[in-house]
């Protein structure tokens, strides 16, 4: 049995195929781990909703922002940005299972046994493991009641900025949402930010990456995420795994097998401006 972990599929069906038939992914044992943004930009969104929903307990997603935008758009909350890519969703026979499925997934995966731990876009410099995981579960446990339409029309925004263990109702769960699916940069006082669209070597001196804060768990969990296409090529420390290489914008697909660490890429495949 092999643990594989791939990067933001953004709807690049045929490279995933690639990755997997490359390292012979064993659907009856191997375990595959997504960092979440499953869809948009790329070709074929539905078919990677379909095929990641169809391996059953042998995927393990996280949720990305594209993912919850997807879910308020399919609700008829937010519209479709034409450059998505995502409408065949929208009218595809399956759209209400899969929308279901989705909404059942988590925003944050702890795998104590195999030593990691995996969101789309970070965990909070103000968090610990066990916080991370407690408020991942507030936020799925609306996310997967009969409140989630309030919660998707309400996740939008970027306030709260900062993290407080008295943060309540919506400005609470805005700010997991944001952590766990949107954030790159933060202040060093551990402000969030959400302006700043920088490569890490241009971004302004008060701003750093999330993962170089003052957080133990960032120098000793092995932390794995996607969202941030351009740090490809760029060194993280070595417990810090960027998987999203920015296939959906011709770069390459990333692949991880965590057994022995080692990398798998395929270049995209999809014609680009
Ligand atoms: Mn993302």
């Amino acid at each position: 049995m092999a643990t594989y972990i791939v990067g933001d599929l953004h709807g690049c069906y045929d490279e995933l195929q690639i990755l997997l038939e490359k390292v012979r992914f064993d659907f009856t044992q191997d375990q595959l781990y997504l960092t979440g943004d499953l869809i948009a930009r790329g070709d074929k969104s539905l078919e990677c909703l379909r095929f990641v929903k169809g391996l059953g307990n042998r995927a393990h997603t996280v949720l990305g922002n594209h993912d919850l935008h997807l879910l308020a758009t399919a609700f008829g909350i937010k519209k479709a940005k034409p450059w998505d890519k995502v409408d065949a969703i929208f009218t595809a026979p399956d759209a209400d299972e899969l929308m279901d499925w989705l909404r059942h997934q988590p925003l944050f995966i702890h795998n104590a046994e195999q030593g990691f731990s995996l969101a789309h876009a970070g965990i909070s410099p103000d968090w610990d493991i066990p916080t991370a995981v407690a408020c991942a579960k507030e936020v799925e446990q609306v996310l997967q009641s009969p409140d989630y339409l309030d919660l998707l029309t309400q996740m939008y925004g970027s306030q709260p900025d900062l993290w407080s263990p008295q943060l309540q109702g919506i400005d609470r769960l805005r700010y997991i949402i944001n952590v766990f699916t949107r954030m790159r940069f933060c202040y060093t006082d551990h402000r969030l930010d959400f302006e700043c669209k920088l490569p890490l070597t241009q971004a302004p001196q008060e701003l750093r990456p999330w993962f170089n804060l003052d957080n133990p768990i960032f120098n000793t969990e092995n932390i794995i995420f996607g969202h941030w296409a351009s740090l490809v090529d760029t060194p993280t420390p070595t417990n810090i795994y960027a998987l999203d290489t920015g296939c959906a914008w011709g770069n390459r697909m990333t692949l991880l097998r965590w057994e022995d660490k080692q990398f798998f890429t395929q270049a995209s495949l999809q014609a680009h401006k």
